[in-house]
């Protein structure tokens, strides 16, 4: 009789009968391995409506998860090793000893690395010398490298089997806080909005995600809008280039300019939602101080030395990461205007979803509007066949369209009244998919409505 620790824990833990996707993956599972499983982690993907590249920066964001979801089926032995296989055969068979320290090689970001972080991640906070021997076999539906987060999923399906595995019981928040942590392990210094979201998501609501403590409040979307997420079809992946760290790095030393000609001590601020707190001002006053101390034009390595006191050797060893060791030029202004403005935004977004008036869903659609503009023109995060995309929805009878996801390609969401969702969906799918060839084969499993789905979940027959 399989026994869990996670009965004392039942949103963690549920009993699914005829799952057809489930079903699929045991029988893969017992062809493989001649075994069942012992039991199922499975972890969703997300869309966030509204909050892009502020999570690293302290700010709350405000995504929903999605019906598509990384799923393993998984069995423990004592074998000493963790073998993995996976139903797409993109994906090759990895196997690794459970004993010695885990490494994750930032240079190859291979898919396995990814589950890896998420053992690694709760074997360092259970402080487990060696973890069970597992067998797996991975299933995902998430688009990857799509700005739908799955790499995230990936993660969080990885660390919530391992924990399982283990016999240990970790909260929802300590799950998503150690997931957040450890996907860094593969280079990307993200904030940790998709680990969150993927364990704290329920059924129904949207979520506000606020950090620093990491927390979640529940937003009830409007009864009369849909969410249609619509796919560029450009794949970007965030570990394999440096776009995404530059960002970070340029928000790091955006705070601590802000921080420093405010006379803060700038050696203790990371995050621009800090400068705020410390000089305990609104979102608007911090625009104001954007303008008045950053210029626009890009910061030099020098300049940047310069104004903080330190050496080059100092700006690269303590404010740049690994992969941005290159870069010579920062745009500080644009970025920390983008941050600012797009925090804001999220604030107006979750009290128009509260008020209930009239014209909530134009105001929404508009706060997202100017989120693509934002992430487009002074985050530089789109492309132009995103950029393309968003302009399509906007003529197919969306009132709010943008990028979601770290961008610079991946998905687009659009807030659709319910009542044109049919005829807005046929007008993207003629527009954007069948006019072009390339895009007309992936248009199935492009363009959807998605519904606020739940949480990871571990599951046994
Ligand atoms: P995303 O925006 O979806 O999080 P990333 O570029 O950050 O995209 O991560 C995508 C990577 O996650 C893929 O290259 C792959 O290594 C891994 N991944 C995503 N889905 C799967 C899957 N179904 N099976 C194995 N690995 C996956
Ligand atoms: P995706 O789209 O999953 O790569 C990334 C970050 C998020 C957030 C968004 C941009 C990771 C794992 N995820 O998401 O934390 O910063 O970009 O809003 O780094």
């Amino acid at each position: 009789m399989y026994e869990s620790k996670q009965t004392n824990c039942p949103k963690l833990k549920a009993v699914i009968a005829g799952d057809v996707r489930l079903q699929k993956l045991k029988k893969t599972f017992e062809n493989k391995y001649g075994e069942s499983p012992l039991f199922y982690a499975s972890a969703p993907g997300r869309v966030n409506l509204i909050g892009e590249h502020i999570d690293y920066c302290g700010y709350s964001v405000l995504p929903m998860a999605i019906e598509q979801s990384i799923l393993a089926a998984v069995s423990v032995n004592q074998s000493g090793s963790i073998q993995l296989a996976n139903t797409n055969p993109q994906y090759k068979d990895f196997t690794l000893p459970c004993a010695g320290d885990i490494h994750i090689d930032r240079e190859n970001p291979h898919w396995f690395y990814y589950f890896l972080c998420g053992v690694k991640g709760i074997q360092e906070h259970c402080g487990l010398s060696d973890v069970a021997g597992m067998r797996c076999v991975l299933d995902g539906t998430i688009p990857p490298s799509s700005g739908l987060a799955s790499s995230s999923a990936m993660v969080c399906c990885a660390g919530l089997a391992t924990m399982e595995a283990n016999h240990e019981l970790l909260s929802k928040v300590e799950l998503a806080e150690i997931c957040a942590k450890c996907e860094r392990y593969i280079g990307t210094e993200g904030g940790g909005m998709d680990q969150s979201i993927s364990f704290l998501a329920e059924r129904g609501t949207a979520k506000l995600i606020a950090f620093d403590p990491l927390r979640s409040t529940n937003v009830k979307l409007p009864d009369d809008a849909v969410f249609v997420i619509s796919n560029s079809c450009v794949e970007m992946n965030k570990a394999a280039s440096s776009h995404f760290n530059v960002r970070v790095v340029e928000c790091r030393i955006a705070a601590k300019m802000l921080g420093k000609a405010r006379g803060l001590d700038c050696s203790r601020l990371w995050k621009l939602a800090q400068v705020q707190t410390e000089l305990n001002t609104s979102l608007e006053e911090m625009l104001s101080l954007v303008d008045e101390v950053l210029h626009p034009e890009a910061y030099s390595r020098e300049e940047v030395c310069e104004a903080l006191g330190v050496t080059s050797q100092e700006l690269c060893s303590r404010l740049l990461s690994a992969n941005t060791q290159h870069v010579t030029h920062f745009k500080l202004y644009q970025r920390a205007k983008h941050v600012y403005g797009e925090a804001a935004r999220v604030l107006r977004f979750k009290s128009v979803c509260e008020s209930g008036c009239s014209d909530a869903v134009a105001v929404l659609g508009e706060l997202m509007n100017q989120s693509h503009a934002s992430c487009r023109d002074l985050y530089e995060c789109s492309c132009p066949q995103l950029d393309q995309l968003v302009d399509v929805c906007l003529q197919s009878g969306s009132l709010g369209s943008r990028l979601t996801g770290a961008g610079w390609g991946g998905c687009a969401v659009s807030i659709v009244t319910r009542e044109k969702a049919k005829s807005f969906l046929q007008a993207v799918r003629e527009a954007f998919y069948l006019a072009d060839p390339r895009r007309s084969a992936e248009e199935k499993h492009s363009l959807f409505v998605s519904q606020p789905g739940g949480g990871a979940l571990i599951s046994v027959e």
